[in-house]
């Protein structure tokens, strides 16, 4: 029988890998995974209470916001909060910086998208939340302020993700490799099931939303048809899997291979996905699983944020696949 390792156990055998850890990292990743359940008790009730539809009001990013956004943003930011283990966080759904409600001791910053692929609540598709860990820049948590939160995406300590799907799963690195837990509501805890994840290096899967035809750039359309030609040697031509919920995306191309892409476009000139929010905890938990993410030109991780809200063009998932997909950005192909 397999041993049952929750993720609470997992995270403080992961600490006792760094001799000098506090244990304050493990208690923020407490937190993020107790905020999880919290998420996840309403998403999987979202057809039964009146929870769905539209709030009436627009995020930041001008977008329709759901009342599921707002209730699982709510819920992180108060469940999480309340600890005072972060000293300033960001939500992909509010315009400025959050203070947490409890600010005493917090060395470390978090950075979150609520409910990814929101619009795919209503017709039960899987959606996701994402989240980021990086240390304060200075040591003075009173003092953290936005510049805390514009860290290179190779800054963060810890990221991960949650996918609420047919089944509950919490996947995150600290940097020792990636591992992902499947929820167990009989005991609501979330229990090791994909121990050290590695992506292959190649995949069969190529994700992209193909009714933007239109809006895409030459180099993006040569790669995209290079995909659907046919050559044995190279398992061509890849199936397309796209399911407009990035967590969900990543997180099949991750365990199978692929690429996902989310190109500049005509309509988003510098792509529509955030850097902070979405790309550089998805980049980090990818290459920790031996995966590649870029924006075409440049390391994803390496990226210098200037504002928290900025996008960025995405190409992420297996390396030889990424590697492919920048030759043909930069015109080498
Ligand atoms: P499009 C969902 O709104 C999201 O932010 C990601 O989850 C998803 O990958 C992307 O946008 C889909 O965008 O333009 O293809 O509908």
């Amino acid at each position: 029988m397999n041993k049952l390792i929750t993720i609470e156990r997992h995270f403080v055998e992961e600490q006792k890998r760094s001799p000098h850890a506090t244990g304050e990292l493990t208690d923020l990743l407490y937190d993020v995974a107790f905020a999880a359940k919290l998420v996840r008790r309403e998403v999987v009730r979202a057809g039964l209470v009146d929870i769905l539809g539209m709030a009436g009001t627009t995020n930041v990013q001008g977008e329709e916001v759901k009342k599921l956004d707002l209730f699982a943003n709510e819920k992180i930011i108060s469940a999480i909060g309340q600890h005072g283990r972060f000293a300033i966080m960001g939500s992909e759904e509010n315009e400025g910086t959050i203070v947490p409600p409890k600010n005493e001791s917090g060395k470390y910053v978090l950075l979150f998208d609520p409910l990814d692929g929101s619009s795919n609540i209503d017709v039960n598709v899987s959606v996701g939340t994402i989240f980021s860990i990086y240390r304060l820049t200075g040591d003075n948590p009173q003092k953290a302020d936005i510049n805390d939160c514009l860290q290179k995406g190779l800054q963060q300590v810890a990221a991960g993700y949650v996918i609420y799907g047919s089944s509950v799963v919490m996947v995150y690195s600290s940097g020792h490799g990636v591992h992902g837990f499947t929820y167990d509501p009989t005991i609501g805890e979330f229990l090791l099931s994909h121990e050290n994840i590695t992506t292959p290096k190649r995949g069969k899967y190529y994700s992209i939303n193909e009714g933007s035809w239109q809006q895409l750039h030459d180099p993006t359309i040569n790669y995209i048809n290079y995909l659907k030609e046919e050559d044995e040697e190279t398992g061509r031509p890849y199936s397309t899997r796209y399911i407009g919920s990035l967590v969900a995306d990543f997180h099949r191309n991750l365990l199978t291979g692929g690429v996902f892409v989310y190109p500049a476009t005509k309509k988003h000139p510098n792509g529509k996905l955030r850097l902070m929010y979405e790309a550089n905890p998805l980049a980090f938990i990818c290459e920790q699983a031996g995966g590649r993410a870029t924006d075409g030109k440049e390391r994803i991780l390496d990226i210098n944020p200037t504002e928290l809200h900025q996008r960025t063009p995405l190409y992420i998932g297996s390396e030889n696949d990424v590697r492919i997909a920048e030759e043909f950005e930069q015109g080498k192909r």
